[in-house]
């Protein structure tokens, strides 16, 4: 069957060219596509979407929400696939907070460039080519959101932008991809273990989350006034999720006010729940009241708290739904 593919465009590196200061946004969805001839050999009929043109940094939640609301609208029109081009600073949320919100048979599939198109070696025209085919391909269908780069697939739920400028720069730490290209042609070798969808807010504009990184000697100042301006807080604890024992009581205090999830600043692997038993702990922490992001990333735990926030969650809700999206069966309270 042909496939129908809807391209959103939102900017980045794959669309900057040459200004005095250096690269900006210059090339539009058409200039793009056309520099991919090989795109005309697929079994696709294409339209292209100039949707946002900005670097990722400028990209907000509201944003992402009424491209999802566009790509549903595009999927209602017979669209069997959906891409998302876009600066790839923030790719590991967007695509994360895309592919929590899209419970539609039809993949988004998330690409963008780390060279931009004035130098050699470019890898914006492969990374849409691969995008294409991948979104063109039915064994993708129901896997929610895709980010495919550098001949690989990675699912939006596990992806981390783990180098600042290289074409490899993305990664899966805790499972590895899950697919890739060879010879042009897309590989599924592994399957997501579940997906957990949310009610889809009609803004986050008036929900704030703050994300705090705990760090050596910390004294918790970042901490303080915290409840009187967010409505919600992710900490980035060390390890498994411990803090200093002079944190324990402050971070308490603020989850009796409002949710605070406990996440990792590793950069892979699961908080704990059960293992230490010191003040400041994971153990301690939870009995506390924090609820654990289980294999959630702090940027991703974030995400997942403001859309959960903004959709008029509860912290028991919350905590509910942590257990579901960080496990399997692994977050949550004591
Ligand atoms: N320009 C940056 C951005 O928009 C980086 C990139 O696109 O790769 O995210």
């Amino acid at each position: 069957m042909t496939a129908s593919l809807a391209v959103f465009f939102l900017g980045g590196t794959i669309g900057m060219a040459g200004h005095r200061d250096g690269v900006v946004q210059r090339l539009g969805g058409d200039a793009l596509l056309a520099a991919v001839p090989q795109l005309a050999g697929l079994d696709a009929t294409i339209r292209a979407h100039d949707f946002r043109a900005m670097p990722s940094a400028c990209l907000t939640f509201d944003d992402i929400l009424a491209l999802v609301a566009a790509a549903e609208d595009a999927v209602a029109e017979g669209a069997t696939g959906i891409i998302v081009v876009q600066g790839t600073d923030t790719i590991e949320e967007t695509a994360f907070g895309i592919d929590l919100v899209w419970p539609h048979e039809p993949p988004m599939v998330v690409t963008g460039a780390m060279r931009n198109p004035t130098l050699p070696g470019a890898d914006g025209p492969a990374n849409l080519l691969a995008a294409a085919q991948v979104a063109g391909d039915p064994q993708f269908a129901g896997l929610g959101c895709l980010v495919v780069l550098n001949d690989q697939v990675h699912a939006a739920q596990r992806v981390r932008k783990t180098h600042s400028a290289s074409p490899a720069a993305f990664t899966s730490p805790d499972t590895g991809p899950l697919g890739h290209l060879v010879e042009g042609v897309p590989m599924l070798l592994a399957r997501p273990s579940g997906r957990t969808c949310v009610p889809r807010p009609a803004s986050t504009a008036d929900v704030r989350v703050a994300l705090v990184t705990l760090t050596l000697d910390d004294d918790g100042g970042l901490l303080t006034g915290i409840a009187a301006r967010y409505a919600g807080l992710v900490v980035a604890g060390f390890g498994v999720g411990h803090a200093p024992a002079a944190l324990a009581e402050p971070l308490g205090q603020l989850a009796r006010r409002m949710p605070v999830v406990l996440a990792s600043r590793t950069g892979a692997g699961s908080v704990f729940r059960h293992t230490y038993g010191f003040p400041g702990s994971e153990t301690d922490l939870r009995k506390r009241g924090l609820i654990a992001a289980g294999f959630l990333d702090p940027y991703k735990a974030r995400v997942l708290l403001r859309l959960l926030l903004a959709g008029g969650a509860d912290t028991a809700a919350v905590a509910d739904t942590f257990a579901a999206v960080g496990g399997p069966s692994f977050g949550g309270t004591e």
